[in-house]
């Protein structure tokens, strides 16, 4: 990285721009999971500028969850998160495993009559009664995706009840879902959904759909999500046919 690459690209204060050049930096490969980033000092002297200007590049980055800072090891580049596609577990429990806090940003909790999209993906008549659940989920405070479930409204009782885990509310009610069919497919941010991840427009998202199912197979759960591209690998096992 030179100081010629990011000062005189792009617009905004030169922190931005250096932030996006060390952002693009680790998209293309350059540096990877866990390397260690230079330190302030050797950055700041290296490309000419102000340690200040570094450190608020670096902050940003932090911020954004692209690079993390260990105490007195330095700064690295932060893990992707590998998630298993062949076992069904909720976005709470997935995070806890991996020791990680899973929270979430209310965006919508409501009820309504189910949408004929949502009425063909849960089975449902047309005219019956829905709960949605709009949410930023977040895992160490880093957003991580924006999910969208659907659920009918008799297996969520009391949706404002729905604080942490969509799951556990429904296996109070005895309707925690048993198996489930995913479709997965390449996207990109649309303006909305990138900012509220925090994210540049354009960027890469997957999308994720979820229905779910009760061991009877009656429809649980409509669930559609956008995630981070730059922060989530899924992992399939696959074998040979018998
Ligand atoms: C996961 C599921 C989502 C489910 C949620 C429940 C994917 C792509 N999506 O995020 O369908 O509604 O877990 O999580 O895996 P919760 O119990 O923590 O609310």
């Amino acid at each position: 990285l030179r100081a010629r690459d990011f000062e005189n690209t792009g617009h905004g204060p030169l922190y931005r721009r250096l932030q996006t050049a060390l952002k693009a930096i680790i998209d293309d490969g350059l540096l990877k999971v866990d390397d260690a980033l230079p330190s302030e000092r050797d950055l700041a002297t290296e490309l000419g500028i102000s340690r200040v200007t570094v450190r608020n590049a670096v902050r940003a980055l932090v911020d954004d969850g692209v690079l993390v800072q260990r105490h007195g090891a330095g700064t690295f580049v932060a893990p992707r998160v590998e998630q298993a596609l062949s076992r069904l577990t909720s976005f709470t429990e997935d995070m806890t495993t991996r020791g990680m806090n899973p929270g979430a940003v209310w965006l919508e909790k409501s009820v309504g009559y189910a949408t004929p999209e949502e009425a063909m993906a849960l089975n449902l008549s047309p005219g019956t009664e829905v709960a949605r659940f709009r949410r930023l989920r977040t895992a160490n405070d880093k957003p991580m995706a924006l999910e969208f479930a659907v659920v009918p409204k008799q297996f969520i009782p009391v949706p404002e009840e729905v604080d942490k885990s969509l799951y556990d509310a429904l296996a109070k009610y005895g309707k925690k879902p048993e198996r489930a069919l995913q479709r997965l497919r390449a996207e990109l941010f649309d303006y909305e959904t990138a900012r509220a991840l925090g994210v540049p427009e354009g960027s890469a998202a997957l999308y994720i759909e979820r229905r779910s199912f009760l061991a009877n197979g009656t429809p649980v759960e409509f669930t559609r999500s956008h995630y981070r591209g730059d922060s989530y690998d899924f992992i399939a096992e696959m074998q040979v046919d018998a």
